[in-house]
């Protein structure tokens, strides 16, 4: 599987990514840390096709479990007149997404260790996949990647999007496009959580409600969870998606399978996350970020398509 490199130049975001509670994502931010696998971006190895398909679920070949979104439409966006919403949410669109499988959480820490075992931790763009500052997964001088205890099945952390791109080629998926996102976190009926509506304290792992600040292990928080089984779709951590990010690409998008392919530095982020708000939780909220930018507040997951 071949892959492109983008020379992009890393800048600040267009979009006011603190009105969503990203203000902690920064530009730019190349680990400094010792490295011995400074390797180029070479052939991207899967750890095996998808396995053991049982319906509306299968799991992949790194164990993570994927959930059915079936083709049809969806409401994608937000309402003029919701007093929470964005003018980069607007107009809300009927969409049509063909079916595809997404994972049920994001990725996690054991899995991403995995895949840095396997690849090595390597630059795009002059930027590492992942900085340790900001993760959960670190590696002794001349050891393996390791993940620090306890914390296995939280999400992973302090990746750029193109380690989150990486990862999921690695696994032989892809990343969702910025409607399959919201398709798969709020279902077809435009409700603002994918629970429905209201109450969000102790539905989703966000701030303010949780006490102890940073990530929860996945799948912690059953009423976060979407009409197709998608967990932690409102918190935890917000998630990259493959998209690149416009503010007003709402009017112009296609009715079929929307895709922004234009850009060049700046991706759009979905979901809220263990240090957003409310607002940034809602299912139609759009964050963003520099590509090569890395928080202790965003992952990623993945998604597959039948024809892929
Ligand atoms: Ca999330």
């Amino acid at each position: 599987m071949s892959r492109v490199v983008k020379a992009t130049a890393i800048r600040r975001p267009t979009f006011a990514m603190a009105a969503l509670g990203l203000s902690v994502l920064v530009a730019g931010c190349v680990p400094a840390f010792r490295e011995g696998d400074d390797l180029e971006p070479g052939p991207v190895t899967a750890p095996g096709p998808a396995v053991d398909p049982e319906g509306d679920r299968q799991v992949g070949g790194d164990g993570m479990v994927l959930v059915f979104v079936p083709d049809g439409p969806f409401l994608m966006g937000s309402r003029d007149d919701d007093p929470q919403s964005s003018l980069a949410e607007r107009p809300q669109r009927e969409i049509h997404l063909d079916g595809y499988w997404i994972d049920q959480t994001e990725v996690t820490n054991a899995m991403y260790a995995v895949f840095l075992n396997d690849m090595g931790n390597q630059r795009e763009a002059g930027v590492r996949w992942l900085t340790p500052s900001k993760a959960r997964v670190h590696r002794p001088l001349l050891g393996a990647w390791r993940i620090s205890p306890g914390f296995e099945r939280h999400p992973v952390s302090g990746v750029t999007w193109f380690g989150a791109r990486a990862y999921c080629e690695w696994s032989g998926r892809r990343l969702p496009t910025e409607a399959e996102w919201e398709k798969a976190a709020r279902g077809t009926d435009g409700r603002t959580y994918p629970w429905g509506e209201g109450v969000l304290c102790d539905m989703a792992h966000v701030e303010p409600c949780v006490s102890a600040r940073g990530t929860a292990p996945v799948g912690s928080y059953p009423s976060d969870a979407s009409p197709y089984g998608a967990l932690d779709m409102a918190g935890n951590v917000a998630e990259w998606v493959a998209d690149w990010y416009l503010d007003d690409i709402y009017a112009e998008m296609p009715d079929r399978n929307p895709r922004n392919e234009v850009g060049s530095a700046v991706k759009v982020v979905r979901g809220g996350s263990w240090s957003d708000d409310a607002r940034a939780a809602r299912a139609a909220a759009r964050g963003s970020a520099v590509v090569g930018a890395t928080s202790t507040a965003v992952g990623f997951r993945c998604a597959l398509s039948p024809s892929d």
